[in-house]
């Protein structure tokens, strides 16, 4: 007994350790009452007048609650447009609400960032199957990895239940980083590599609505790693001499440092400013803010 309750303790640890590194991504909104708009919902054909694409909004209750295609269509597809191109993460089905056990139990997953050229997500070679519904309520997602960068969504079942195909579903994730900022969870980064000082730096992050990068996890601290190369780099942070400390130009807090050794220095008490990619990747030093760098801006979502 003991046993089982601490293997169930350690379970409940290790499922909340992978749930606090990687946060579900809200919805867009094409659940019922959510932000996508009708229109933004398509399909190849429907069952009748009131089972059309704009039914498949997960959660949907009433007569004829979900989108269901006509019997006779060889290749039933609903798409959603997202209206901008978005990091799609996650779709989530559910069959129709009323009648009888009609519901998707496999269906392939197409995407497009403009509407004309599609493709499906790929798994051995072929069109990626997707485990659907096994009853007419319970939702079930599935996950893209890497996530899906796309406007338009289409979802393709591929078997159905005896009563026939129906769906009702919702997209997860974000919308898109622009001005080839790149995605890490919620917030987007750009590696500015035209060198600047600090200030100057800060500016063009600044004109992008973003500031100097703060980075809050080591997770976040390999992700700019990553992006900038080894280059050395300027991130937010910077000395207070109200506090005697260093802190995020962006205000957050500085609770993880990653100071190479003997760092920070302060060099004749000048050293001012927080580079990354220091002697070895990832790892921070104090500089002079007058150096041109290399720059990493980041774009927090509210
Ligand atoms: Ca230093």
């Amino acid at each position: 007994m003991e046993t089982f309750t601490l293997r169930c303790v350690s379970l409940l640890v290790i499922v909340y350790t992978v749930t606090a590194q990687t946060p579900e991504p809200p919805s867009f909104g094409a659940e019922r009452g959510g932000a996508v708009p009708s229109i933004a919902f398509t399909s190849s054909t429907q069952f009748n007048r009131q089972s059309g694409a704009s039914k498949g909004r997960l959660k949907l209750k009433g007569n004829f609650a979900a989108w269901i295609p006509s019997p006779q269509d060889p290749d039933p597809w609903i798409q959603v447009d997202l209206g901008e191109v978005s990091d799609v993460y996650s779709v989530i089905t559910q069959g129709r609400a009323d009648g009888r056990a009609q519901y998707t139990m496999a269906y392939e997953v197409s995407s497009s960032v403009d509407g004309v050229t599609f493709d499906f997500v790929q798994e051995n070679g072929g069109n990626k199957r997707f485990d659907g519904n096994t009853n007419k309520n319970a939702p079930v997602t599935n996950s893209f990895d890497p996530p899906l960068k796309a406007r338009y969504v289409a979802l393709y079942p591929t078997e159905c239940s005896n009563f026939g195909c129906a769906v009702r579903l919702d997209l997860l994730g974000y919308p898109g980083c622009k001005d080839n900022f790149e995605r890490f969870y919620t917030n987007c980064y750009l590696h500015v590599t035209t060198p600047g000082n600090f200030s100057e730096q800060q500016a063009v992050c600044m004109g992008y609505g973003a500031d100097l990068a703060s980075i809050q996890t080591e997770e976040e601290n390999d992700f700019i790693a990553d992006i900038t190369d080894n280059v050395r780099s300027w991130i937010g942070g910077k000395f207070d001499p109200n506090t005697d400390s260093f802190m995020w130009v962006d205000g957050s807090a500085m609770s993880l440092t990653k100071w190479r050794k003997r760092e920070p220095n302060r060099w004749g008490g000048k050293e001012d400013c927080v580079e990354t990619n220091f002697i070895r990747r990832g790892l921070w030093n104090d500089h002079f803010c007058v150096r041109q760098k290399a720059a990493v801006c980041k774009l927090t979502f509210p």
